[in-house]
């Protein structure tokens, strides 16, 4: 086997096998980097302000589901045939009909949605524009969690707005766990098993969750608005891969500009058919 392998002259960042809480010769995670800037250290409390779990995972159409009249439902179709959508917090983000930025008041209340309010009857494939509300100037942790588990793949989550430091990364450390889910990483969280390391963490606006593993993320909600966070694979955006962050009130922003261009829903609802 002499020479069989290269040697290791560079590191591989975020290797797929999501090995963090150990040294190794060949790659180095994102949680094991440190922070060469002055790091917020009040976003490095114990106690975030807000604490918000985030699993994601696709759902699987039953093919014939997807042709009843006058519904339309997002696909995606892979290698294999299925047909997938996305769920984050079991919910397939659709975007509003206007933007929330100018024009929240047009916008009904009941098409916004999150994990603690899903409208009734959503369905497995639950379609709603899904939002969070942060009060201004929260500390919030975000914990996602990888539900989807394809081999290899790990999925760039991105928020707009501001960055964040990750503090946690990796899978289980409970190897009788196969697959990692919201259960789990509660339990985990519980137990003190989900590792936090608040000593310089770097800061980061995209960051690859690791195959069947976790991120833990803090950042301080000072910059008002409606950002979206989502997975950057633009194929999962448009099954839904996204949530938005509300962070403060309508208030705490500045006035739409007079004669601001205005736009509304292209697509009739269904019932016009
Ligand atoms: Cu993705």
């Amino acid at each position: 086997m002499h020479g069989f392998f290269p040697s290791f002259n560079s590191y591989i960042l975020n290797p797929l096998d999501a090995i963090c809480d150990r040294k190794r010769p060949d790659a180095v995670c994102v949680s094991n980097l440190k922070n060469a800037k002055r790091v917020d250290k009040g976003v490095l409390v114990e106690r975030p302000d807000v604490k918000i779990f985030l699993p994601f995972r696709f759902y699987v159409y039953e093919p014939k589901t997807l042709f009843i009249p006058n519904t339309y439902n997002r696909f995606l179709v892979v290698p294999s045939g299925d047909h997938l959508t996305s769920l984050v917090d079991e919910i397939s983000y659709i975007s509003p009909p206007a933007p929330p930025l100018s024009q929240i008041d047009d916008i009904p209340p009941e098409y916004f949605c999150n994990g603690d309010n899903r409208p009734p009857n959503c369905g497995p494939n639950c379609e709603c524009t899904h939002m969070v509300d942060i009060p201004l100037g929260a500390i919030v942790e975000v914990v996602l969690v990888d539900e989807v588990q394809q081999v290899n793949l790990s999925h760039p989550f991105h928020l707009h707005g501001t960055a964040f430091y990750v503090v946690g990364l990796g899978r289980s450390p409970d190897k009788s766990i196969k697959k990692i889910n919201l259960k789990h990483a509660l339990e985990l969280d519980r137990m003190g098993m989900l590792e936090r390391d608040f000593s310089n963490p770097p800061l980061k606006d995209t960051i690859a969750v690791p195959n069947n593993g976790y991120v833990v993320m803090r950042f301080r909600a000072d910059n008002p608005g409606y950002w979206l966070f989502h997975c950057h694979f633009l194929f999962h955006i448009v099954i839904g891969m996204n949530l938005i962050f509300h962070i403060g009130t309508p208030a705490d922003l500045p006035p739409v500009p007079p004669r601001f261009p205005t736009c509304g829903d292209h697509v009739p609802p269904v019932t016009w058919f």
